[in-house]
């Protein structure tokens, strides 16, 4: 009798298992499939305990059938486990004991923080910061501010034009130019933004970069208030024992013109490399505003006058945090940029 009765149990049980395991709905079910088939315990197991009721001629071929439902059974679990393979029914793969990751925290670049600095310093002496566009016609970045456009800093070789008559603004003056048409004096502005000019890009020159310029407008300003308000500026944000001076210098858009030199805050004044062993670094340039520049936006030349400076915060960024190469203040590396508060 029991070959083929065995034999017959054995492939009723591939038949019937082979369907379960098709319709096992994940990997716990297929888990269970597996125990309860081929399990030390299980149903093919059953099957081979009456292995010893055959004579040892008629075991062989009942153990190959056994391996071979055993086998077929095996692929196709295997099979269908990989297909659940990382699925949600294992959960989530989470160490909860595992300490927090530190997120990246953003930080003020350098020439954001002299920006701010230098804006807080002349908030406290009575001026107002406003912000203009960086996109701005000929007109208000050359011609109101008495620069003729065949000036050599109108040439297509320093400026970048967008379209004709349309250039990126090579300084931020076009901006003061836009608070004088709209505002009548006192006015008391500071106006840091983006310049652009076409520069290429080496240790010390940027095609884009920041500018702070300052303008006060009023009946009877003259050079001595500059040169109080600076002195004051200067003492404040460079220290109280630092000296100033002032060079003749020009500018199309000021007349009298002068630059302002900071006694070297290395060396106080006594020779070094930074200050190329004068004592003096310089800080900005300035001047009394030209009547062409009031004429132009519409203010009376007789009745007002008025000074105008403007300064590199990059400039001021790298003499102060000693920085070799103004590209470090391009390129966002973390490394850097964590330096700062
Ligand atoms: C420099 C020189 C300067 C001005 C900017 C100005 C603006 C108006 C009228 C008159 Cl609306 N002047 N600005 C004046 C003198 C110098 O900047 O070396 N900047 C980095």
């Amino acid at each position: 009798m029991a070959v083929d009765e065995l034999i017959g149990q054995l492939k009723a049980l591939e038949a019937e298992g082979l369907d379960a395991v098709r319709a096992g709905g994940d990997a716990a079910a297929l888990e269970a499939l597996r125990i309860e088939y081929l399990g030390r315990k299980g149903r093919l197991t059953g099957i081979l305990r009456r292995l010893g009721e055959l004579s040892a001629e008629e075991r062989p071929a009942v153990g190959a059938e056994a391996n071979r439902v055993k086998e077929a059974l095996n692929v196709l679990l295997e099979e269908r486990e990989a297909g659940f393979a990382g699925a949600a029914d294992q959960g989530p793969r989470i160490d909860l004991t595992l300490p927090g990751r530190r997120r990246w925290e953003g930080g003020v670049h350098p020439v954001t923080l002299v920006i701010d600095e230098i804006c807080d310093i002349f908030r406290d002496l009575g001026f107002s910061r406003v912000a203009g566009p960086e996109v701005e016609t000929v007109d208000y970045n050359f011609s109101k501010l008495n620069t003729p456009l065949d000036h050599p800093a109108a040439d297509m070789h320093d400026t970048f034009y967008l379209a004709d008559g349309v250039v990126l603004r090579t300084h931020t003056s076009p901006a003061q130019a836009h608070v004088m048409e709209n505002f009548q004096p006192p006015v008391r502005v500071v106006v840091p933004g983006m310049v652009y000019r076409r520069d290429p890009f080496d240790a010390s020159h940027a095609p884009g970069f920041a500018q702070l310029e300052g303008l006060a407008v009023d009946e009877g300003i003259t050079f001595a208030d500059f040169k109080a308000t600076i002195g004051e500026f200067v003492r404040r944000f460079f220290g109280a024992d630092a000296k100033t001076r002032f060079r003749p210098s020009f500018f199309p858009f000021t007349e009298p013109s002068a630059e302002v030199d900071v006694s070297c805050r290395i060396c106080k004044g006594a020779g070094c490399s930074a200050c190329k062993q004068t004592g003096w670094m310089e800080i900005m340039g300035s001047g009394m505003v030209h009547p062409n520049v009031f004429e132009a936006v519409g203010y009376d030349p007789e009745k007002y006058t008025g000074y105008a400076f403007g300064m590199g915060p990059g400039r001021i960024a790298m003499q102060r945090y000693g920085l070799p190469d103004i590209r470090l203040l391009y390129e966002s590396d973390m490394r850097f940029l964590k330096q700062f508060a």
